[in-house]
This record gives C-alpha cells, sequence and structure tokens, in this order.
C-alpha cells in the first residue's frame, strides 16, 4: 500500500497517501497501485502526459473549494478575490503563449471548449465541414452521437487514400460544394504538419468561419515547433494535458473581440456552470512552466523521438500512415508486418509488458473500432521522463518483440522486466 510512497521522490504524494490511508485505505490502495503503474510502465498514448509536482498539486489544493461562476470582476459568489486574480494570470499567460487577445480558461475539457465554439459560430442545423473520426477527426467534430453531429449538418472531407495525407485542392473543391458556415482543422491522430494559412484561404473563399482545434499539437504550437494557428483561425481550441503538458481541461482562444465575447457568454452561462477553479489555477501554473526556454527543448524532443521511433519501427517493417510523422505521434500500421495482427490485440500483449498504447483505426480500416488495424503512438510522455532517441530504438524493439511474438507470455514477461529496468533508469519527474 505505501508503495507509491516508495517510488515517488515527492513529499507531497508520500503524505498524500499516508493521510489518505488513514482516511480511505481502499482509495488509498487503489491510488498507490496507480502511482505504481504509473512509474513502471512505459506511456505512448499520444496524449497522455506526466504533469509536474506544481501542476498536480495546484490541483489538489484549496482551490477546489470554493464557487467562482462569472468571470472575473464579474462573479455571482462572494469571496472570489484569489480567484479572479488566478483566472486573470492564467487569461495572460494563455495569451501570451499562444500569441492571441483573448483566452476563456475555463472550459473543463476539449469537448466542452468546442461546444462553446460551436455555439459562438453557429446555429443549431448549420454547415460544417470536419475529418470524420474514422480519418483521424475527433468525435466532437460532427460524430453522430455527438453533440456536434447531432445539432449540426456534418460534412466530411477526407484524407488522399494514397499519400494519407490531408488534400487541400479537394477540401477546397468540397467546399464550394456544401458552402458550410464552419470549417474544423486540427485532429486527434493526424501525424503530419497542418497548413492553418491553406485552410483559411478556404474558409475565406466561402465565407465560412475557421475552428483549429490543437488540443494534440498544444504544446508544439506554443514551443514554436509546429506553425501556429494564428492569425489563421477565428477560433482555436485545445485541451490543456497533452503536448501542452498541464492539468486535464480545455482552452478557447481568439484574436477577434466580437467572436471573443461570444464565447466568453457560450462558456458561461451557456454550457457550463461553476468553473473548477483549482484546475484553473493549474492552468496558470502549467502555463508557466510552457513559458519558460526548458519547455522550447521539451518540445523539441518530442519531435525528434517521434521521428527516432517512428524511423526504427519502420526498420521492423511496419508501415506508418502517410509514411512517417511531422509531430509528436504516428499511426502505425500492422498489417505489412503481420496481416493478422489487430490493434485490440496488439494493445492488450503490449500492456500486459509494459509498454501502454491506444488501439486505432488507420484510413480505410477494413476492422471495426474496437478492433482496428492500427497502433497510434506518441513520445510526449517518454520525453517527459527524459528519454531520447536512443532509447527510442530500444523501445521500438521492444515493441516488435511483443508483437512479433503472438503475445507469447514469456517474451511479455522478459519485456515487462526490461521495461521496469528502463523506467528505473528514467524515473518520472516528480
Ligand atoms: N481522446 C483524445 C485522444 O486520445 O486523442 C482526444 O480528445
Amino acid at each position: 500500500m505505501s508503495t507509491t510512497a516508495n517510488t515517488s521522490s515527492d513529499a507531497i504524494s508520500r503524505s498524500m497517501i499516508e493521510l489518505l490511508e488513514k482516511a480511505d485505505p481502499t482509495v488509498a490502495n487503489i491510488m498507490s497501485e496507480e502511482g505504481v503503474r504509473q512509474a513502471t510502465t512505459l506511456e505512448l498514448i499520444a496524449s497522455e502526459n506526466h504533469v509536474s509536482s506544481a501542476v498536480m498539486h495546484t490541483m489538489g489544493s484549496w482551490m477546489t473549494n470554493k464557487y467562482a461562476e462569472g468571470y472575473p470582476g464579474a462573479r455571482y459568489y462572494g469571496g472570489c478575490e484569489y480567484y479572479d486574480q488566478v483566472e486573470n494570470l492564467a487569461r495572460d499567460r494563455a495569451k501570451e503563449l499562444f500569441n492571441c487577445g483573448f483566452a476563456n480558461v475555463q472550459p473543463h475539457c476539449g469537448a466542452n471548449a468546442n461546444i462553446a465554439a460551436f455555439m459562438a459560430l453557429l446555429s443549431p442545423g448549420d454547415r460544417v465541414l470536419s475529418l470524420p473520426i474514422k480519418s483521424g477527426g475527433h468525435l466532437s467534430h460532427g460524430l453522430k452521437p455527438n453533440f456536434s453531429g447531432t445539432f449540426f449538418e456534418i460534412h466530411d472531407y477526407d484524407l488522399d487514400p494514397e499519400t494519407e495525407l490531408l488534400d487541400y485542392d479537394a477540401i477546397e473543391k468540397l467546399a464550394h460544394e456544401v458552402r458550410p458556415q464552419l470549417i474544423i482543422c486540427g485532429y486527434s491522430a493526424y501525424p503530419r504538419t497542418i497548413d492553418f494559412a491553406r485552410f483559411r484561404a478556404i474558409a475565406d473563399s466561402v465565407d465560412a468561419y475557421l475552428m483549429a482545434d490543437i488540443a494534440h499539437i498544444a504544446g508544439l504550437v506554443a514551443a514554436g515547433v509546429h506553425p501556429s494557428p494564428f492569425p489563421h483561425a477565428h477560433v482555436v481550441t485545445t485541451t490543456t494535458h497533452k503536448t501542452l503538458r498541464g492539468p486535464r481541461g480545455g482552452l478557447v482562444l481568439s484574436d477577434d473581440e466580437e467572436i471573443a465575447k461570444k464565447v466568453d457568454r457560450k462558456v458561461f452561462p451557456g454550457s457550463q456552470g461553476g468553473p473548477l477553479m483549482h484546475m484553473v489555477a493549474a492552468k496558470a501554473v502549467a502555463f508557466h512552466e510552457a513559458l519558460q526556454p526548458s519547455f522550447k527543448t521539451y518540445s523539441q524532443a518530442v519531435v525528434d523521438n517521434a521521428k527516432a521511433l517512428a524511423e526504427a519501427l519502420v526498420g521492423h517493417g511496419y508501415r506508418l500512415c502517410s509514411g512517417g510523422t511531422d509531430n509528436h505521434l504516428m499511426l502505425v500500421d500492422l498489417q505489412p508486418r503481420d496481416a493478422e495482427l489487430t490493434g485490440a490485440d496488439a494493445e492488450q500483449w503490449l500492456e500486459s509488458a509494459g509498454i501502454i498504447t491506444n488501439k486505432n483505426g488507420i484510413p480505410n480500416d477494413p476492422r471495426p473500432p474496437r478492433v482496428t488495424s492500427g497502433l497510434r503512438l506518441g513520445t510526449p510522455a517518454l520525453t517527459t521522463r527524459g528519454l531520447g532517441p536512443s532509447e527510442m530504438v530500444e523501445v521500438a524493439a521492444l515493441l516488435d518483440r511483443v508483437m512479433g511474438s503472438g503475445g507469447d507470455e514469456s517474451t511479455c514477461a522478459a519485456v515487462r522486466e526490461e521495461v521496469r529496468a528502463l523506467c528505473e533508469r528514467f524515473p518520472l519527474p516528480h
């Protein structure tokens, strides 16, 4: 039960678990086990990361105790002096980080940020042009059961079937046929650079708004290792916990004053009540971290590691969708290595070996979403631990040993021990 206390070098985490062991030993046990899991496994899920102790403990603080509905200087509750200060700080830091004039830091998550953006820009029934989830888009960009697919008329653009890249000419042609009110760019499983300027030109040619959902690449954008959606997008939405390495949460940005006013109204009271002020405070801390020169170094290392991992996997016979990666993630087509291998099997076998990944459909995947022929891999979390390009070669070899073994138990167990050793060499940063 006290294993987390032993694994964590962070005194606050240790004393928190000790306190919890007295207050609620059942939850203390679950949390300890999860702490050990994180410390002893390799996290390759492209949308996950390890936050700093400063960010983590700001979340678990007395800042959770307060209602602060409204915005700084205009709250519906008394006692908000310090919440105004911290929210203003978070907003200012977000604006500085992304070089724009407006930030709303209250969305509880990326999907909520997107709800507010849709509500600010559109009326129910309006037409939206976006990449479907099956090709790397996000569910909040138009999936039928989601709010976006329920209340708006969604039209799909797609990747070029040969290159698996965005085909801007085809998107432009489709935009002229559909005449959407909104075009969305920004994806969950697209490994290449996005040409925001080209998207804006397409949007302007049909008098549509352009929304960039940069949830995956936000940290890379902030660090200048991926082009910025500003000044091109009318609205930018993101999460704060992926490459940006902050607390789980959402953020809406804009450079347009009229849109900004609408976004504020649509976050509160349009789609949320009380903001999670402990998370807003943690966002402020994370933005401060991301403004430091060390974050640029980190983000460049994320990209360098992704390239190294991608090259090593190709060397083992895997095909990468679009042929490689420009950012933090890659989509591995497992079929050329083994036509029988599914993403679901690979995910499960790798987990038993201590390597955490997620199955992911590849473009035009013949298998259903719970099976898939692909695996999505990302380097933000491993880079946070300090692994570099030479360790990416080791990680690729471990991945291949497991996937090439057909899930053989003794192979998975042997790899599990090597993963433990690698994790000991590169402990969590807190
Ligand atoms: N669910 C996230 C991802 O894993 O990409 C996107 O929000």
